[in-house]
């Protein structure tokens, strides 16, 4: 019967419509080595925008390694892309878009594994996603929508990645070092050196004052935009009621 598939369709339309306008989301990955910044950016970021803004660490979405001993799990590649949980941090992410909450799950880098516990994130009208390979996957790409890639020389990197690993994390020297020359600075240039490609911006020497001021405003308008489309449909709506 064609007029109920129109009408049918019809219906369906406007519900999708109203559905997505009134969860208005604006999602940005920020990608970059190791010891880069992006987590300063987001974090600026995140304290900037006038509004609760949602930080994804792309680290929390390391795969579940409880089912290997812990010397196997320090010989892992955590710098290789199948070193994540693709499909998790996809589902999470979509749940986000759509307005629902996740569970989050937690990572502990001084036994190399994820923890036990999970945190509640409600969604919230700006999410970041941010680690090494946030522009890597082609499904979580097209979700985001701004793209941006912090580009910061090796040697600065490295010197920030030996504080962190040793002050902050109590590693040796010896196998920081180790470690960086056999699967950092090589799966860096091979997977996340590449990923600049993708980005829409590129943020010279990490938490960079003009470029972190220039997401702000644009996180800001975005918002501004998503607001008087809202304001635009609630009017609509009610005008349409009477
Ligand atoms: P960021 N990493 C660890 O050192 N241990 C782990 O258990 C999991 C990850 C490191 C990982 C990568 N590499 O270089 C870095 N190694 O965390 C990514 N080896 O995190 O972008 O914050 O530097
Ligand atoms: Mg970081």
């Amino acid at each position: 019967d064609w007029s109920a598939t129109i009408a049918f369709k019809g219906f369906n339309t406007s519900d999708c419509e109203v559905r997505t306008m009134s969860i208005p989301s604006f999602a940005i990955g920020i990608a970059g080595g190791t010891g880069a910044g992006k987590t300063t950016v987001s974090r600026n970021v995140a304290d900037a925008v006038g509004e609760p803004v949602t930080r994804l660490p792309l680290d929390n979405y390391y795969e579940d390694l409880s089912h290997l001993p812990s010397d196997e799990r320090e010989s892992v590649n955590y710098d290789h892309p199948s070193a994540f949980e693709w499909d998790l941090l996809y589902d999470h992410l979509e749940s986000l878009l759509l307005g629902q909450p996740i569970e989050m799950p937690q990572y502990d880098f001084e036994v190399h594994n994820r923890t036990d516990e999970r945190i509640t994130v409600e969604p919230t009208d700006v999410i970041v996603l941010e680690g090494i390979l946030a522009l890597y996957d082609d499904r979580i790409r097209e979700m985001l929508d701004l793209r941006v890639y912090v580009m910061t020389d090796a040697d600065v990197r490295i010197l920030r990645r030996i504080e962190r690993d040793v002050v902050d994390r109590g590693r040796d020297l010896e196998g920081v070092i180790e470690q960086y020359l056999e699967t950092v600075k090589p799966m860096h240039e091979r997977f996340v050196a590449p990923t600049r490609k993708n980005a829409d911006v590129i943020i010279p020497e990490g938490a960079n004052r003009m470029a972190v001021d220039l997401l702000i405003d644009k996180i800001e308008a975005e918002l501004d935009d998503d607001r008087a489309d809202r304001r635009r449909e609630l009017s609509f709506d009610s005008s349409s009621l009477e």
